[in-house]
């Protein structure tokens, strides 16, 4: 018995090594001919994989990126270890490997990338999927991008947030220091819902490590991008879409998404790494970095946790200080911001780059410098309704972060004007640092109930972390919706 179960066992290994042979031989051919060609590798679970309906959206988001990327005629070529649920176009094409597996949690991927696990549903074919091996009988790969959508079968265990975050931060590190050439390019989890039991939870849970995801990403430097993928199973009111959503994107099984959700899920893969593939030159190992730093990830993210952002860097805006709530406005003029002369303008909270801040030391003698400071924005999109802020922090000098807020709007035709104080609270209160994100990163994003659309916008400062000279910010991002 214990040798027919061995033999079978050695059997069943032998064609699976075969398999993979033949799958690496395809691979490698497949290499040799298109050196030239930019590697995408699509990471995930089922999602990736594509389920739940074979037809006409088999193949999940890849189909849609296939077409996509064949329209731009960019020289590419989807690496990977598997080849199931693949169209008959893309194997046709030899654009059928991925790495998408149903059921698998963000540490059996990791696992994967050099080593050996196999822990449920589709099987790994052979493990060491970047680093290759003799077991493995295949070569090291070095994706230039890498489209990573994991952790909806870890929240679809319970994994608590610690457990969440340790295993994408392991996940997201090995990248960073093996493959540190590579662009990886991490969707926030989609939404469950919204006719089954128990999705209110999923989904409080999903939306709290999308807050962290965001974060993380940005904070991992120019080679890591967020794309917001959960925005696109909600209404603008942050409601999961159903079946009769107007756009037919809908988790057609609660999880999986319909045919347009992967359309939608392979547009915005495609609309983020598009401004790399158009850079890319015909030789994929020189794929160009971002210049900048994080920055190209703000400037690129449209949406943040499911909501718009509505300000951008083309928009009005002022500096105010000695003002307060419900008060009269001041106007900052040049020597109340910026370390020398005027160097840090308020346009610089806006600008999409982290690294850049708005620091202004206006005081009105009566209370910490700093204090009684602000923004005056009119975003270039028109009138608007906010329910969301966050902000990022300044290269330095943590005392200075802003930890407690006004945000008021206006429709006075002359809010922008000094004096006017035809203003409403929106919110008033932490400003998401109360715990120190660190320099230059995110702090939390802050949602507060909101249902007026405004067209100016006045922030203002009423609490930094500690007394000091003066109050920065890195970016402030004011998220929401536009008017209907
Ligand atoms: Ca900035």
């Amino acid at each position: 018995m214990i040798v027919l179960r061995n033999s079978h066992f050695v059997e069943v290994r032998r064609v699976q090594l075969m398999k993979v042979y033949l799958l690496v031989l395809a691979f490698a051919l497949t290499l040799a001919s298109a050196s030239a060609q930019v590697q995408i590798m699509c990471l995930g679970d089922s999602i990736t994989k594509g389920a739940v309906d074979p037809a006409p959206s088999m193949s999940g988001y890849r189909a849609r990126l296939f077409e996509l990327l064949n329209q731009s005629q960019v020289k590419y070529l989807f690496v990977g270890c598997t080849d199931n649920n693949s169209s008959p176009a893309m194997i046709k094409a030899g654009q059928q490997f991925h790495n998408g597996y149903g059921s698998w949690r963000i540490d059996s991927l990791r696992a994967n990338l050099d080593g050996e696990q196999q822990p449920w549903g589709d099987p790994n074919m052979g493990g060491y999927w970047l680093t290759g091996g003799t077991g493995a009988l295949r070569q090291p790969v070095f994706p230039d991008i890498v489209l990573l959508l994991a952790g909806t079968n870890d929240l679809g265990q319970n994994a608590s947030e610690s457990v969440l975050e340790s295993r994408m931060t392991d996940l997201l590190t090995w990248f960073q220091t093996n493959r540190p050439k590579s662009q990886v390019f991490v969707g926030t989890v989609p939404p469950r819902g919204p006719d089954k039991d128990g999705h209110e939870q999923y989904n409080i849970a999903v939306t709290a490590f999308n807050t962290w995801l965001t974060q993380e990403v940005l904070s991992l430097g120019d080679h890591f991008h967020l794309v917001d993928l959960y925005a696109l199973f909600v209404d603008g009111s942050g409601q999961v879409k159903g079946s009769d959503s107007s756009d037919g994107i809908f988790l057609k099984d609660g999880i999986h998404p319909s045919h347009n959700g992967y359309v939608a899920m392979g547009d915005a893969w495609f609309k983020e790494i598009g401004p790399l593939l158009n850079l890319a030159p015909t030789s994929a190992s020189t794929l160009p970095t971002n210049s900048g730093s994080a920055s190209t990830a703000v400037n690129k993210a449209t949406t943040v946790g499911g909501l718009q952002k509505i300000v951008s860097f083309q928009d009005a805006v002022q500096g105010v200080k000695l003002t307060v709530k419900g008060g009269p406005t001041i106007l900052t003029v040049d020597g109340d911001y910026g370390g020398s002369g005027s160097d840090e303008p308020p346009g610089n909270a806006l600008d999409g780059d982290p690294t850049t801040k708005y620091f202004c030391h206006a005081q009105n003698g009566t209370k910490d410098p700093g204090v009684d400071t602000g923004l005056l924005i009119t975003p270039k999109i028109g009138s608007s309704v906010v329910t969301g802020i966050q902000f990022y922090t300044g290269n330095d000098m943590p005392d200075r972060d802003p930890v407690s807020i006004t945000l008021e709007g206006s429709n006075d035709s002359g809010a922008s004007n000094e004096g006017c104080k035809n203003f409403t609270l929106i919110y008033e209160g932490k400003s998401g640092l109360d715990s120190d994100p660190d320099r230059g990163n995110a702090g939390l994003q802050i949602n507060f109930p909101n249902d007026v659309a405004y067209k100016t916008y006045r922030l203002l400062i009423t609490k930094t972390r500690a007394t000091t000279d003066a109050t920065q910010y890195g970016e402030v991002i004011l998220l929401g919706k536009p008017a209907p």
